[in-house]
């Protein structure tokens, strides 16, 4: 059986695309070959233009309990080095539609980092989330130093990455690291109806705006302000631009065909 569950259209709606992790008894454990799975689903849903948003997710005890303990205990440095993770986790940054990580139980590990390199992540709120590599004698390889340090701030992240502390998803939400919380429960329907919100508008500009605010991220400011403006200038070449603001005015829904 595949360890990547895939379920698409979520809900009947062909743009809502809902990917899970299956692999329960290791609490959804990554290994390359689920990575890859990912991956390569992500890809195609990302070629699929009926598809406008998608949304990871694991199970109610786990999203990702990290990478595959077991796995890695009998690994080295050089097959480290030469496997395709790393080139998998960049492959996953270039996905253009938006990907929400829906998380309940524990985000740890690689998988934390799964879901900080989602787009955002909405949290039941009984998740919890951490960098616990510092318990097993590692450090965090994919993110868990760059990332939650940029969302958190050098002494939350300092103190979370080297006492290996978990944090609750209220905590995770105060300290902005995920988007929203909401009941463990009703988690899919929560982030399914964020999911339509965002499917109903233009795939262009939804585009545009995850590449302008994840460019934010690594540009200085004047940089970033001049890739935005280019972003902004060039959404204006798209009927969906010329539609939008015609239904604004003409006081009716917009429909938006993505071009
Ligand atoms: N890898 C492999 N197996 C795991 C993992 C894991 N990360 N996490 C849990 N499991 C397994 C357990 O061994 C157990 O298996 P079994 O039933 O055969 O004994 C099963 O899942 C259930 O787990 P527990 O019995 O431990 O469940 P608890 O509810 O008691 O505890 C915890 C849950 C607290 C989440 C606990 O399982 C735990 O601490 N897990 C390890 C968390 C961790 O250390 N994660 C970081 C791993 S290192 C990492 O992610 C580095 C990332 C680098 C890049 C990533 C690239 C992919």
């Amino acid at each position: 059986m595949s360890e990547l569950l895939t379920t698409h259209p979520y809900n009947n709606d062909l743009r809502v695309a809902l990917l899970q992790l299956n692999r329960p008894k290791v609490l959804n454990a990554l290994t390359t070959d689920l990575l890859q799975e990912i991956v390569d689903e992500l890809r195609r849903l990302d070629d699929l233009p009926e598809v406008r948003c998608i949304i990871l997710t694991g199970n109610d005890k786990a999203f990702a309990a990290g990478a595959d303990i077991l796995k890695m205990s009998q690994s080295n440095p050089i097959e480290q080095l030469t496997d395709k993770r790393m080139r998998l986790w960049k492959e996953f940054a270039m996905i253009s539609k938006p990907i929400i990580a829906a998380v309940n139980g524990f985000a740890l590990g690689g998988g934390h980092e799964l879901a900080m390199a989602c787009d955002f992540v909405i949290a039941g709120d009984s998740a919890k989330f951490g960098q616990p590599e510092i318990n097993i004698g590692t450090t965090p390889g994919a993110g868990g130093t760059q990332r939650l340090t940029r969302a958190l701030g050098k002494s939350k992240a300092m103190m979370l990455a080297l006492t290996g502390e978990m944090l609750s998803a209220m905590d995770a939400y105060e300290c902005n690291l995920i988007a929203r919380v909401v009941p463990a429960k009703t988690l899919l329907q929560e982030c399914f109806e964020v999911a339509k919100k965002i499917a109903d508008k233009s795939p262009i500009a939804v585009k545009l705006t995850k590449d302008s605010i994840n460019k934010s991220q690594e540009l200085s400011l004047s940089d970033g302000l001049e890739y935005e403006r280019r972003n902004f200038y060039l959404s204006f070449a798209s009927a969906d631009q010329k539609e939008g603001m015609s239904a604004f005015l003409e006081k009716r829904a917009p429909e938006y065909k993505g071009n």
